[in-house]
């Protein structure tokens, strides 16, 4: 740090120059992103309770007020009438807090010391952060030719030292939707704590269910469902950072509470100690002003645009890896490996990141991503195939 003060003219004016060699959503070239835009409404919002701690509610009544407002819109979303939990900073703090719960739960009421998560080999890299912070085993499931777990692999990992079974509601690479329904009947008949990880589509599935599409069950109306963690800041067009957790059971809060003696409440649950208001009220904000239509507008949308760049990359000779379920997309050029394809779309300003499972190039088709960006896009890829 400089010894005298600086003028903030001269700050922002070099912030600005830095900021510069970030990349733009509005652009249309961030293709392998799960985060978007947010609404500026949403950060409007977001810019009034800044000052916001929900570390320790009792000081801000009001805006614990507004988290728990969220966590019952979501819960509800998800089929479940009184749902307990938190907004966080993401999908990892929420499934981190989700296999604690499990953990805790595990140990106080079978015994269990060292655990085991059984995860499929598509789960996102937050529960291999989980398992090593807990002291956890992780158990892989196998996937099935279509990418999903496949339920006799799980079946299989069970054992008495499993305190967690997860599953996928839109996975990072390919956005599927994992047999959720089956796996839930199992982990209640063995009674083991069954975590969903829908960060990605908890915020369209609904929506796309209720305009008709044929999309799986996979929420709380599934009796074994413990937790699902949802993100405002992926297709809630909430600003970052939004994750949600929703539990079923008050109690899977309870076993993680630790005493906060000096705080004005007297136990917390949560990872975090000092958390951020602002994002429970903007998601509150942005949740009000889409409503269920204005959801269920975006998330067809999105659809809409998948299918559109679907049928372009087709009409030119590209193989799909799979069919899309949500908005991804992976595919691969007949001849070119995947990471020197992806060399070649960055060359041209596109932005698109490689599946590892399988190897393809993938394209997540988020808010920010218009029809115009496409027919370019799809200009492109003719030049190249
Ligand atoms: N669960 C699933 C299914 C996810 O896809 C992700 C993130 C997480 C959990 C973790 O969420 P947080 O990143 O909010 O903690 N999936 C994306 C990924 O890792 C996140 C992302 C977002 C990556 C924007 C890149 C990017 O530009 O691929």
């Amino acid at each position: 740090m400089q010894d005298e003060p600086i003028d903030k003219e001269t700050i922002l004016n070099e912030l600005s120059e830095i900021h510069k060699l970030d990349y733009n959503y509005a652009d249309g070239r961030i293709l392998g992103s799960m985060c978007t835009e947010a609404h500026p409404f949403a950060k409007e919002v977001y810019c009034k309770f800044l000052d916001t701690n929900l570390g320790d509610p009792g000081l801000f009544k009001g805006t614990k007020h507004i988290e728990g407002e969220v966590i019952k819109s979501i819960g509800n979303l998800l089929s479940l009438e009184n749902p307990y939990g938190n907004i966080v900073t993401g999908g990892t703090e929420a499934n981190i807090m989700a296999i604690r719960a499990a953990r805790n739960h595990a140990r106080k009421y079978k015994g269990i010391v060292d655990g085991e998560i059984i995860i499929p080999d598509s789960a996102h890299f937050s529960f291999k952060k989980a398992a090593d912070m807990l002291n956890l085993k992780i158990v892989e499931a196998k996937l099935d030719d279509d990418y999903k777990i496949n339920v006799e692999s799980l079946r299989e990992a069970i054992s008495d030292k499993t305190v967690a079974i997860v599953a996928i509601a839109g996975t990072t690479e390919l956005g599927l939707i994992d047999p959720i329904e089956e796996i839930s009947k199992i982990a209640h008949e063995n009674n083991i704590y069954f975590h969903v990880d829908a960060a990605f589509g908890g915020f369209s599935i609904p929506f796309l269910k209720e305009a008709g599409y044929d999309l799986p069950v996979f929420d709380f109306s599934l009796e074994g469902v413990c937790s699902i963690t949802v993100d405002p800041h992926k297709m809630g067009l909430a600003p970052i950072p939004a994750g949600g957790i929703i539990f079923r059971k008050e109690e899977y809060l309870q076993v993680m509470a630790v005493d906060s003696p000096y705080l004005t409440v007297k136990t917390q649950s949560t990872i975090v100690g000092t958390r951020l208001g602002a994002s429970s009220a903007a998601t509150y904000a942005i949740m009000k002003y889409f409503g269920k239509k204005g959801y269920s507008k975006i998330a067809r949308n999105l659809m809409d645009n998948t299918y559109f760049l679907k049928e372009g990359l087709e009409e030119i000779g590209y193989e799909l890896v799979c069919e899309p379920e949500l908005n991804i997309l992976a595919f691969n050029h007949p001849k070119i490996e995947a990471h020197q394809f992806a060399e070649k779309l960055d060359n041209l300003g596109w932005k698109v990141s490689v599946a590892k499972c399988p190897v393809a190039i993938r394209m997540v088709l988020m808010n920010h991503i218009k029809k115009s960006h496409l027919k370019e896009l799809l200009e492109d890829l003719k030049k190249i195939y």
